[in-house]
């Protein structure tokens, strides 16, 4: 039993925050929804009048083909290819240098990050998953994907599968309904901030026209010491002050090492005149990081997998999980320019206080540095340590409202806490919780099983929320409670869904703040302002076990997660639902009989964050 001390609790708090920087035939409800309108942004020039199939092309990138484009509700209809794209990937335990300092890393295919999964928009992707690490199981999580009818496809240890033991091999097969940008990570504890991470591109329509894709740009904290190290020693109170920063910054997996010494600049080629698309992906452990490209404007034109009403902006903010896409005009001299990755001050904690990476115009020195002494282009002021989303201006394309005459009640609020509890070995340990359970997975019986076996009796720490209607709008505040939370802002993750943001605000929500039903940004990743609330709303129409959780990896290592069980009564009728999970999971309990290691904490993810 887990005894609270809320007085020392209480008083850690205050101490502490001088330190903090800081899943047959269902029926899709939304299918009879579709867009009321879409927005009257025309694409940038230039731009060419579509062919009667509205093929894509440079100047037509509004277009996808086959009577699908940017105005198609994908919610509702998606094109079908009849394509299956296969990959394999392998998760191996090597040495490499990112930044120039020799580690540990659990690679994908010797590759750090993974190599990059690319689908069309309509395809089936199936990907194979070999555990080749010796001393730690694995489940791979495909980020934002809605994973639609498909729930036992979600790579959740603990809530959709057991982990997958060393040696074995699984494959995950799922639709493409979105497009856009995403990344694929390990839900297996700390694993992802030890490397096992990758990125993913969904080929579709965009909102403003361009002539090349960069492809991905994956932004991260890094540390040198192995997240299996430092992460118990969080947990058990081992960082008085907070845990360690992180060493560095890495752009697209790599950087120089911060004494000067090792690794390299990530540099990417542009030609004047032409325009470029270029995918934006925090896959952060902990800090959250303003970027922008010296004397550059970037056109956003998706967060997450929502394409947007496109928008001109010097400089963004992402979120942990959180992407964008953006539209990079190279309108400059011939030169190289910095790109700037700038820890927000509120809402990170980084040896590295401004990673910078090099764009190259063709033409110019390709082995020089820019030669602008500009550093730090962001924001200033107040601006700064502003650690919130942009939701005015994430204006989702194709416009979808939700009901408004509703009033949300007291029971649909999930607050936030943060204790310091006592096992009974006396061993301090520091939990986050959200309405007031530390949420704990249990590896060898995840929440999937326990459905289709039909027993709802779930363990308290499951910290599960029911939601048996079909097809109904399902409403929540995410309430940060600051007499028991140290003001930390929080990037909070839905799988299954793309949610609708209605809201975020510092103070306690009280029916009373003004909400947006009106096309409100759509998104899976948004950002939980330090001491404020999140208003948050999704409509149940994909049966399955889903978790939501805050995204750095630490905080729902220590158990700040929920998980939703959507529509119990029809997950045992989706197609393959139970296919393998005994399989997995009796090879997960032989290897568990005899391991060297265990459970730790939630089981789902932790890293070693700085932020409390
Ligand atoms: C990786 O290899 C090292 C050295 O052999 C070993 O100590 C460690 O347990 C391995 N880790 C995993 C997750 O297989
Ligand atoms: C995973 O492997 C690492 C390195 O061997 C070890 O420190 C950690 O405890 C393991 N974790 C689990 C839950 O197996
Ligand atoms: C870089 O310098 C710092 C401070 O001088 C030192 O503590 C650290 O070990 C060095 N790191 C590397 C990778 O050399
Ligand atoms: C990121 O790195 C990969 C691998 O080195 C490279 O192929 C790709 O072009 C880089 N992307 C950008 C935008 O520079
Ligand atoms: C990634 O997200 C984390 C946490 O929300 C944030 O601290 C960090 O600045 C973000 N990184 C980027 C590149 O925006
Ligand atoms: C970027 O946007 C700012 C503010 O709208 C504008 O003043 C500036 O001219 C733009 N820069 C470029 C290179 O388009
Ligand atoms: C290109 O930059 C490198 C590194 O700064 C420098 O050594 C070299 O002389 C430069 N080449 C030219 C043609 O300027
Ligand atoms: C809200 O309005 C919708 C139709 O606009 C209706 O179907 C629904 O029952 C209403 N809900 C409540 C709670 O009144
Ligand atoms: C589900 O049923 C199987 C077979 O009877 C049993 O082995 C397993 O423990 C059950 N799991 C749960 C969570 O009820
Ligand atoms: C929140 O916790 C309370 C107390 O344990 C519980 O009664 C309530 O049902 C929980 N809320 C939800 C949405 O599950
Ligand atoms: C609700 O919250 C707002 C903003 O904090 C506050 O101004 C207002 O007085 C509160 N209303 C009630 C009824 O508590
Ligand atoms: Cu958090």
């Amino acid at each position: 039993m887990l005894l609270f001390l809320s007085l020392v609790s209480l008083l850690f708090h205050q101490a502490l925050a001088a330190y903090l920087p800081e899943l047959i035939h269902f029926d899709n409800g939304l299918a009879k929804r579709a867009a009321a309108s879409t927005s009257s942004t025309s694409p940038s020039t230039p731009t060419a009048p579509a062919d009667s199939q509205c093929t894509n092309g440079p100047a037509t990138r509004s277009c996808w083909g086959n009577g699908y484009s940017i105005a198609t509700n994908y919610d509702a209809v998606w094109p079908t290819t009849g394509k299956t794209v296969e990959y394999t990937i392998e998760i191996q335990n090597r040495t490499l240098a990112p930044d120039g300092f020799s580690r540990r890393v659990y690679a994908i295919n010797g590759l750090y990050p993974g190599p990059t999964i690319t689908a069309n928009w309509g395809d089936k992707l199936k990907i194979t998953v070999k555990n080749s690490l010796t001393t730690n199981g694995t489940s791979i999580h495909w980020h934002g994907l809605r994973q639609w009818q498909t729930n036992q496809m979600d790579g959740t240890n603990g809530v959709t599968e057991c982990p997958l033991a060393p040696g074995q091999s699984r494959t995950y097969e799922f639709l493409c309904a979105q497009f856009g940008t995403t990344w694929y990570h390990s839900h297996f504890s700390s694993q992802y901030s030890d490397g096992v991470v990758g990125t993913i591109i969904i080929n579709g329509p965009t909102t403003s026209n361009y002539d090349y894709d960069l492809g991905t740009y994956p932004i991260t904290d890094w540390y040198h010491r192995p997240a299996f190290e430092i992460g118990p020693l969080i947990q058990t109170g081992g960082f008085p002050r907070g845990p360690p920063p992180a060493d560095n910054i890495l752009i697209n997996g790599t950087n120089v090492g911060l004494n000067g010494t090792g690794g390299r600049y990530s540099r990417t080629t542009i030609a004047k005149g032409k325009k470029y698309k270029l995918r934006l992906i925090n896959t952060s452990t902990n800090d959250n990081f303003k970027v922008s490209l010296d004397g550059h404007n970037f056109t956003v034109v998706s967060a997450d997998f929502v394409p947007l009403n496109r928008y001109s902006t010097q400089y963004l903010f992402i979120g942990i999980g959180q992407r964008y896409d953006v539209i990079i005009e190279a309108n400059q001299a011939v030169d190289n320019y910095w790109f700037h990755v700038v820890p927000v001050g509120g809402c990170s904690n980084n040896l590295n206080s401004n990673a910078v990476a090099i764009f190259t115009y063709q033409g110019a020195n390709s082995t020089g540095l820019p030669s602008s002494a500009s550093r730090n282009n962001g924001p200033t002021g107040a601006a700064a340590s502003d650690c919130t989303d942009p939701n005015s201006q994430l204006i989702p394309y194709v416009k979808l409202d939700v009901p408004s005459n509703y009033t949300i009640p007291e029971s649909s609020r999930l607050d936030v806490g943060f204790a310091i509890v006592q096992n009974q070995q006396q061993q301090t340990l520091f939990q986050w919780n959200l309405n007031f359970t530390a949420m704990s997975v249990q590896w060898d019986h995840p929440t999937l099983e326990y459905v289709l076996n039909k027993s709802t009796n779930y363990p308290p720490n499951f910290n599960l929320i029911t939601l048996p209607k079909a097809n109904a709008w399902s409403y929540w505040v995410i309430q940060a409670i600051p007499t028991i939370a140290p003001p930390v802002a929080h990037p909070i993750h839905l799988h299954g869904h793309d949610f609708y943001v209605l809201g975020a605000g510092v103070g306690i929500y009280n029916n009373s703040q003004t909400l947006n039903y009106k096309n409100p940004p759509r998104r899976d990743v948004a950002m939980l302002p330090a001491s404020g609330y999140l208003v948050l709303a999704f409509i149940t129409d994909n049966p399955g076990a889903w978790l939501m959780h805050c995204h750095i990896a630490w905080h729902v290592g220590l158990g700040l997660a929920a998980q939703f069980v959507e529509r119990a009564d029809d997950i045992p009728k989706l197609p393959g639902v139970a296919d393998g999970l005994e399989k997995q999971c009796n090879a997960w309990d032989a290897y568990n009989a005899n391991a060297i290691f265990h459970q730790e904490d939630s089981g789902l993810k932790r890293r070693e964050i700085q932020a409390y």
